[in-house]
């Protein structure tokens, strides 16, 4: 009897605990939180996802991400962009973060990031189609391209990478499965800074306003990267009339990219290392096909075409001047040029750490002014908040 009793105890004070303990684990572990980090792996695709518990945001938050194109060697540079987008708007919102790569993100790539940010992290490859050369391309032109540029000292021209990279983001990001289901993405790249703190939401303004594309520095393209660029366009054009705002329609941002009517590209761009855009809008059937006309030339492995002059040639061309919204307010610094508000009481108020004088806005190689003259405006029509 004593003997029956022991046993018992021992069954429910030892056995019982251990093997609840061990149910626990395996149950844990099937569900996936216990690894960190719940990973898919297809052939061409690394896609994996950090959740974090979602915040009560009393429905405020659109149906928008964080984009940064980024390879694992940048960790450190990104790491503080991170901190400081969260500290200067993102730990309000917690929208989430999408990192793409060429290569698979490593795992501390993957740990540091998901740990700094407050929204929800994805981590997703890009595939062949994406980040490749087109089988019309010739791989051995574009080779002999790179060594003339690089031998005439033309920035990046002789980097392979580069070219990839320009055309991923002229023509494939928002398609990436992470991000296609999103209406605006927010693009950010490492070593960027914010000076000011941003006290609204920039994602609910863009559907408020039924804004397609937000920018913040514009500048001129280096002429030598873009050879057929404008002829390439110009054939765009008259094939696809239907895309195009009518050049004398009040609404045409056309002058902004052109001083004699079209004829030639004045070079002036969006700087797009910031754009806080509109995914549906580069998903439209007007930018693919523009996408497309450009990418069957080649000029992206054959000259060098920036992401930042095709983007903005796009904006220009096929949206209204209502639809594009100069981010004035957002203190931005990519090296080496930064943009900062003037208004003193603004300044002081979203904690700005920028200095007016330097901002590049009212440089004579920046083409804000160019913009605020087509547009009709002032820099204070875009302040979204008066203070
Ligand atoms: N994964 C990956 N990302 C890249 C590669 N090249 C560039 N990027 C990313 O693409 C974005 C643009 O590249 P940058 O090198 O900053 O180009 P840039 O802004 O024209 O030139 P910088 O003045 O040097 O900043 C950045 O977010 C980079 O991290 C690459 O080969 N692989
Ligand atoms: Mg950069």
């Amino acid at each position: 009897m004593m003997i029956t009793a022991r046993l018992g105890r021992i069954v429910l004070l030892i056995v019982l605990p251990l093997t609840l303990l061990v149910s626990f684990l395996l149950l844990a572990h099937h569900n996936g939180s216990i690894s960190r980090f719940s990973s898919s792996y297809s052939s061409s695709s690394q896609t994996s996802s950090h959740s974090k518990p979602k915040p009560n945001l009393n429905g405020t938050r659109e149906n928008a991400a964080f984009v940064v194109l980024v390879r694992n060697s940048e960790l450190n540079g990104l790491r503080e962009t991170l901190q400081n987008a969260e500290d200067r708007f993102n730990r309000k919102y917690n929208y989430p973060w999408v990192f793409l790569n060429d290569e698979p993100f490593t795992d501390q790539f993957k740990e540091w990031t998901a740990g700094l940010v407050s929204g929800e992290t994805f981590y997703g490859i890009l595939d062949q189609q994406s980040w490749g050369y087109p089988d019309w391309v010739d791989q051995e032109k574009a080779r002999l391209a790179r060594e003339d540029m690089a031998n005439r000292n033309i920035i990046y021209g002789g980097s392979e990478s580069y070219r990839h990279m320009c055309r991923f983001q002229s023509g494939f990001f928002f398609r990436h499965p992470l991000l296609a289901k999103y209406d605006y993405y927010w693009r950010v790249e490492p070593n960027v800074k914010f000076y000011c703190d941003v006290d609204y939401d920039p994602f609910q303004v863009m559907r408020e306003r039924d804004l397609k594309y937000g920018w913040t520095l514009s500048i001129k393209e280096y002429a030598e990267t873009i050879p057929t660029l404008w002829s390439t366009v110009k054939s765009f054009m008259a094939e696809h009339p239907e895309h195009i705002v009518p050049k004398g329609s009040p609404e045409s941002l056309m002058d902004w990219i052109t001083d004699d009517g079209g004829e030639t590209y004045n070079l002036c761009h969006f700087w797009s290392n910031f754009e806080i855009g509109s995914i549906k809008w580069l998903n439209s059937k007007a930018y693919i096909d523009y996408f497309e006309a450009l990418d069957k030339s080649g000029g992206f492995f054959y000259e060098r075409w920036g992401d930042a002059p095709v983007h903005s040639i796009a904006a220009a061309l096929m949206l209204k001047k209502s639809e594009v919204h100069w981010f004035y307010d957002i203190g931005y610094f990519h090296n080496p040029y930064s943009q900062c508000p003037r208004e003193p009481a603004w300044l002081a108020a979203e904690k700005c750490s920028c200095d007016p004088q330097e901002s590049f806005d009212t440089h004579w190689y920046s083409c804000t002014p160019q913009f605020l003259k087509v547009t009709g405006k002032k820099p204070t029509d875009f302040l979204i908040t008066e203070r």
